[in-house]
Order: structure tokens, then sequence, then C-alpha cells
């Protein structure tokens, strides 16, 4: 059963030995950076520090630094598990016979189920902080670089709504806080969160939960199309509605067992320098102009737990936020690129950088195809560099395709470059927003793309194999 809140959370990590807890005093400033930088390289644990200096309230990080934790948060054996949901949703034909029309009823009602729920009370408002009494210095908000321009709330799911139709949006956005009652909002301009904001025909109000369940947490970072509201998804895949409660000082609807609840406010024109930050591409990004929030109401479980997370050089804990995404993502990747078998977004390659991706290949010029269609789709679409390689390689096994781009590719011929829009953190290209994109066609060359015979694969007989298997023990190895 998905947990409920971030404190039905916490305990199952705690029963399965997944969470420390800190006792000591520890300064949010720095030192738990480096503490954590150090737990999440080994495969650490979660981590509750009780005491951060400056703050009643504890600060939990790495929850998600581990994929046998990412596993737990969604009550699957391997995140695979998650998407082969999704695909029978996505997949659905019209059943035949009475078992397809009971199991197509369930998955449509799994779908029903996914809407939100409202309820008149919940505990994110046990405490109401309004006006003058909002503090977020109350928080244990954590500088996580020595460069970084001030205290970062890194693990924000941030709610607005569409001024046009009123759809929700909800998305992981940092913010950088700026005094007792402001901090920016980094919503970087291919975001739902923007686009809510450039609709505005002056003021947007905005709500952030901080310390929600991991799933609900974990669909605010989702690349979900703009239409479609993330707590849906968190429904779904939680397989139990999301509860709301309308905010008290906003119309807008908060997560009912959020820790604790920012209300306020954005205004066109109201901008401020944001960053520098020492951000998930490994670089500090440089201080830009972002909307600053106006914190109009705080409110709080009695001692609430605050939820955060350091990003930086890869690997941080961010990278199996990226990979539940790259898994539960294949499903509708395949059904607009039907070629596709697999795909990797290497953590290194901080998931902007670098797509590998195979393909079942039966015409010219398919893996150009390829490249193409994820040059356009979505979120993807700001991929720099992508490789395509034959359906039987195994795209997670880097040195295999390694094997293949050296084998297979006559950089002449197999090397496209193009060019289109990048991410907005992307410091390499000459003009922010737009640059080159590299793509290596790594497959099998067909007669009608290479000229010559291509070779075929050295693989040993399937006999001898056998043959070897049987007589292992006589060899005495
Ligand atoms: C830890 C973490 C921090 C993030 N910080 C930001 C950020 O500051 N600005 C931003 O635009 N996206 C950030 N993202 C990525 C967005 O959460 C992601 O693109 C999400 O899809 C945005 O929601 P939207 O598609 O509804 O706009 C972050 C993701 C993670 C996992
Ligand atoms: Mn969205």
């Amino acid at each position: 059963m998905a947990a409920r809140d971030l404190r039905e959370w916490i305990a199952l990590l705690e029963r399965e030995g997944e969470l420390r807890r800190i006792a000591a005093e520890v300064d949010p400033h720095l030192e738990i950076t480096e503490i954590v930088d150090r737990v999440v390289r080994e495969g650490g644990p979660a981590l509750l520090f009780e005491r951060p200096k400056g703050s009643q309230h504890a600060l939990l990080i790495n929850q998600f630094g581990t994929e046998r934790r990412m596993c737990l948060a969604f009550g699957v054996q391997k995140l695979d598990d998650i998407a082969a949901r999704l695909s029978e949703v996505l997949e659905m034909q019209p059943p035949e016979g009475i078992a397809a029309k009971v199991r197509g009823l369930k998955t449509l009602k799994s779908i029903a189920d996914s809407r939100p729920d409202t309820v008149k009370k919940g505990p994110s408002q046990e405490i109401v902080l309004r006006g003058d009494d909002v503090d977020l210095g109350l928080l244990p908000v954590q500088t996580c670089w020595p460069g970084d321009a001030a205290p970062f709330i890194t693990l924000p799911a941030v709610i607005t709504h569409d001024p046009r139709n009123g759809t929700r949006n909800v998305g992981m956005y940092r913010m950088q806080v700026l005094g007792k009652n402001t901090t920016a909002m980094h919503w970087q301009i291919h975001k739902d969160g923007r686009a809510d904001y450039l609709f505005s025909d002056g003021k947007l109000e905005v709500a952030v939960a901080l310390g929600l369940d991991p799933i609900t947490a974990y669909t605010a970072s989702a690349p979900l199309p703009k239409h479609i509201d993330e707590l849906m998804l968190a429904g779904f895949l939680r397989g139990k509605p999301v509860e709301l409660v309308k905010g008290v000082s906003v119309d807008i609807e908060v997560p009912a067992h959020a820790e604790i609840v920012l209300e306020g406010y954005v205004e066109r024109g109201d901008l401020t320098e944001e960053g520098p930050f020492g951000d998930h591409t490994g670089y500090y990004t440089a201080a830009e102009p972002f909307p600053v929030f106006h914190v109009t109401a705080m409110t709080m479980r009695r001692d609430a737990i605050y939820p955060s997370i350091v990003v930086g050089k890869p690997p941080q804990e961010d990278a199996w936020l990226g990979k539940a995404t790259e898994r539960i993502f294949l499903p509708a990747v395949k059904v607009t690129v039907p070629e596709i078998v697999d795909y990797d977004l290497p953590v290194a390659g901080a998931f902007h950088n670098l797509v590998i991706v195979s393909i079942r290949k039966s015409f010219p010029g398919q893996a150009l195809k390829v490249m193409h269609a994820i040059w356009g789709l979505g979120m993807l679409s700001l991929t720099k560099g992508i490789v395509v390689v034959d359906e039987h390689v195994d795209v997670h096994d880097y040195a295999q395709v390694m094997f293949y781009v050296g084998a297979n590719v006559d950089p002449k011929r197999d090397v496209v470059l193009s060019e289109g829009p990048l991410d907005h953190l992307d410091h390499a290209p000459a003009v922010q927003f737009v640059g080159g994109k590299i793509g290596i066609d790594a497959t099998a060359k067909l007669p009608e793309e290479g000229g010559r015979e291509w070779p075929e694969e050295i693989e040993m007989s399937a006999e001898v194999k056998a043959l070897v298997d049987r007589r292992w023990a006589e060899y005495g190895l």
C-alpha cells in the first residue's frame, strides 16, 4: 500500500533499515551537503537530521537515493513494473470476452480513481501563520554549495492553475530564499509553471507543498504534457487519490497531508536576480532574472519535517528521480515512436545531454527518423546527443554501446549534426537555449544505407555452448 504521507514513508524506510537518524546538531549551511554527498555515493541510507542548526524542524534528505528506495516508494520490485501498469492503460483495446472486459473495467476504474479528493480538513493546516508571522527562517533551508547565492528550497511541489482553463500543474522548481516571506521561483523557459505565469494577466496565485508521500513528490518532477495534472498521475501510481484541502489564503487546493505548505502569489514584472546555484549540470548556473514569490501564508503540521535534496555533479540523489522518469515514460515514448525497444539516459549525462536508444530497424534511414522524433518529443526534445543502436544491444550496458559506436559507425556517413532547443541550464552553446545536436547511428547498415555487405557478428554456436555447459565440471575450472 502506498504511503499516505511523509511520516508513513519515513516509518517504512525505518522498518526496512533504509533510514538513519542523526541526533548531532548539523549545519544546513554546507555541512549537510558534504555529509549527504558521501552517503549518496556509497549508496547509503536516507538521513533524518533531527537537529539542523538554527531550526526546530527536522530535515529529511536522500529519501530517493538508491534504486531499492525508489522501488520501495512505488511498491514495486523493479522500476519497469511501474511502466507495465501504465502500458496497460496506454495500450487498451476494445475488450473481447468477459475476462478482458472485467480487466478493462478495472483498468478504467484505476484511471477514474486517480483524480484528487477534496477533504474538509488536513494536518498540513494544523498550524497557520499569516502576514507578519510568516517566516521562512523557521525552516532548515540548505545552502548547498559554497558559491550558492543563498539558501534554496530544493524539493518543493509548486502548484499553479492555467489562467485560461483552470487546469492544475505541479512542478519541482527550486526556490531561492530572499527574505522571511519571499523567494525566487526558478521556472525555466520550457516549463509548465512558467507558462501559467505568462498566461496570467498580472498576478498568479501559487501554492508550494513540502514533505509529501514519495510518489506525489516524484510526480512534481515528471515531464507530463501541460494539460495533464501531475496529481492525477500521483493518484494513479499510488492506487489511491491524493487528498486536498482548500488553501487558507489562496484559491488553490493544497495537499492535506503535506508537512508544510507555502501559499502566495507572483506578479508580472516583479523579478529578482536568481542564482548562482550549484546545479545538476555539475556547474554553478549564473544569476538570471526570475519571478519573486510572495508568501501570504505558511501552514504546517505540528513538528513538521522539512524535505531537501542536493543536486550537483552527478551522481546525486536526483539520479533516481530521473531513472524513475526514464522507466515510467518508456511506454508513452513507444506509443509515438513504436520502433523503440528501450532507451537509457545516462546519469552522468545529466539526463538532457545524452540518450542511447535501441530500435527494431526495418527500413533505411530509420535511425535518423528516431533521432528526429526524439528531438521533437516533449522534454526529450532538449536532448543534445543521441546514439541509436539495434534492438539486440543492451542500452544500459555502456561498454556494449561503445563497442557498436566504434564498430558500426562511419563518421562521415553516420553522424548527424542538427540544431534545436537546448536545456535552459546548458552553458555550452554559444547562445543560451538553442544550439547544436549530434546523432550517431550505430545500427548495422542496410544495403540501401551502406553500399557494402554488412559482416556477420561473431557468436559461438548453441550446440557448443550446451556442450561446454554440460562438461563444465570436468574441466576443473
Ligand atoms: C531536484 C530537482 C530540482 C529541479 N529544479 C528545477 C528548477 O529549479 N527549475 C525547473 O524549471 N525545473 C527543475 N526541475 C525539473 C522539473 O521539476 C521538471 O522539468 C518538471 O517536469 C517540471 O514540471 P512541469 O513539466 O509541470 O513544468 C528539477 C527537478 C528535480 C528532480
Ligand atoms: Mn506539468
